[in-house]
């Protein structure tokens, strides 16, 4: 069924969920598509690696939009996998004890990227680490093999990919991806926070106009990268 609900401000509903992001990740794919380790470390008391996140973790579907911070929605994805929550309480906690003080997360992942989410934003019921989409294992274009989903988030920390989260008291060592400006700490997509040192709306005239180029530079990076040709 169609969602008739608005979008959130500024957003307009695409009819293709491009493959995205900062230019320079175009041709940056994950070393290894088939892993779901994931690191934990930063102020914590041992650091660990986990060799499946989805081990003993119960998995959960969900649908929800992906609302891109240059202004493209695309509504009514079906993820499946695991809650970051149910994550952090039953196997972070307990096994790599993080100092009581821990606010931020920063997300890395296998293609270099990096940024960062309050721990509090990340404990919502809909944030997900998902490995599938739509009743298929997500595939390397939207993030395989584990993908972040965090909805109420713009699309810039859905972070694909997810290979390493470290726990902070603060950023004081964090540096994001591309220009600091470009990384607001929270990203909240109701609050319109697409990036600092402006009101967000005024993003909305800056990025508009990349969506198309940016999109077609993904579609044909991917086709290189797998071996097709692209002609569209
Ligand atoms: N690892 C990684 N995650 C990433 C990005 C990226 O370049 N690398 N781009 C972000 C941005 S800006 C967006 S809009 C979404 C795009 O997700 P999609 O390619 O599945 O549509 O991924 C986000 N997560
Ligand atoms: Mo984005």
């Amino acid at each position: 069924m169609h969602d008739e609900s608005p979008l959130p401000p500024g957003q307009y509903e695409a009819k293709t969920f491009h493959r995205f992001g900062l230019t320079p990740f175009a041709t940056r794919f994950p070393r290894n598509p088939s892993s779901r380790s994931l690191q934990v470390s930063g102020e914590v008391e041992h650091p660990i690696t986990l060799p499946d996140v989805l081990e003993d973790l119960p998995t959960v579907g969900q649908t929800s939009d992906f609302h891109c911070v240059t202004t493209w929605s695309y509504r009514g994805l079906r993820w499946e996998g695991i809650r970051f929550a149910d994550l952090f309480r039953s196997v972070i906690q307990p096994r790599a004890r993080p100092i009581a003080e821990v606010q931020w997360v920063i997300l890395q992942a296998q293609d270099g990227y990096r940024t960062c989410l309050p721990l509090e934003d990340l404990l919502a019921p809909d944030v997900l680490l998902a490995t599938r989409l739509d009743g298929t294992a997500i595939t390397l274009e939207h993030g395989a093999p584990l993908r972040l989903v965090a909805p109420a988030h713009y699309g810039y920390k859905n972070v694909k990919y997810l290979c390493r989260i470290d726990l902070h008291e603060d950023l004081r060592h964090y540096r994001p991806s591309g220009y600091r400006f470009m990384d607001h700490p929270r990203a909240r997509v109701a609050l319109e926070e697409r990036a600092v040192g402006a009101p967000g709306w005024f993003f909305r005239y800056l990025y508009r106009p990349l969506v198309r180029s940016t999109a077609a530079r993904f579609r044909r990076t991917l086709a290189e990268h797998l071996g097709t040709a692209d002609r569209g």
